[in-house]
């Protein structure tokens, strides 16, 4: 048992990020000693700047979901990997909950209601942005949420990565659009059902952002200051 451990961290200690990932999954699948070996690893990780990795072996520890997992989870996760600084006092929490558990929908719609929260009383009760309230999001929020989605998505989701796609695109919507499944041909995506909820969606999928109004919501959000530094 101690052999294989040692075996396990070695290797992960070595391995590119990308590796890691997988043979984080690759060990939660093991049984009882890899997910011993994950929790010691995440202990020994310390507190190192968290990457897609740690959102990975978070996911892993909550699926595996036995008494050794959730009470470590409940121990050492409780809030997540992601440090959850909020310049409006919001509590992320629920977030990292959804989001470890892969519930990527109902992340995506608690999202859109943090956002409003972020935006005050008044688009709390409408349910939707304006633009204008967009450009006055604290960039901490901002950075948290995108954040939380990046690193929970094993790097495919978050509002940075729709912004490098969209940037890369030539700023040019349409171009976007099929890029990140929003629209085929001259078809919108249709909310929920053709969306894809789960990790085989393209890069940027996730967060939404409905176009029903039009784009100045989601201009605002890929050139907020939040992104600059
Ligand atoms: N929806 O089509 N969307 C809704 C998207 C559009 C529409 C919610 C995204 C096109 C209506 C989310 C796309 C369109 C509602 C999204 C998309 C349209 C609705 C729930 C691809 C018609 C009912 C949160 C760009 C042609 C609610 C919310 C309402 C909801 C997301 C229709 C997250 C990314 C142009 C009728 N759509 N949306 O905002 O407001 O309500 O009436 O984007």
């Amino acid at each position: 048992d101690a052999d294989f451990m040692e075996t396990f961290l070695a290797q992960l200690r070595s391995e590119t990020a990308k590796n890691q990932l997988r043979l984080v999954k690759e060990f939660a699948e093991k049984g009882e000693l890899g997910l011993e070996a994950l929790m010691q690893w995440y202990l020994e990780r310390g507190s190192a700047k968290p990457t897609p990795v740690d959102g990975t072996l978070h996911q892993c520890l909550v699926a595996a979901n036995t008494p050794k997992t959730q009470e470590f989870v409940q121990t050492h996760l409780a809030n997540g990997v992601v440090e959850l600084r909020s310049q409006a006092n919001i509590d992320y929490t629920p977030l990292v909950t959804l989001l470890a558990e892969q519930k990527y929908e109902e992340g995506d719609r608690l999202t859109l209601a943090k956002l409003c929260e972020l935006a005050g009383d008044a688009a709390m009760k409408r349910g939707w942005l304006y633009f204008t309230e967009v450009e006055q999001f604290p960039i901490e929020d901002l950075q948290t949420l995108d954040q939380l989605w990046h690193i929970y998505s094993e790097g495919k989701f978050g509002y940075s990565i729709q912004r490098d796609l969209w940037l890369s695109s030539g700023k040019n919507w349409e171009k976007l659009w099929p890029l990140i499944g929003w629209k085929q041909g001259n078809n919108w995506t249709r909310y929920p059902k053709e969306f894809i909820w789960d990790l085989s969606a393209p890069k940027g999928h996730l967060p939404l952002s409905n176009q029903l109004r039009g784009v100045r919501v989601i201009s605002s959000l890929l050139t907020h200051p939040a992104w600059q530094s």
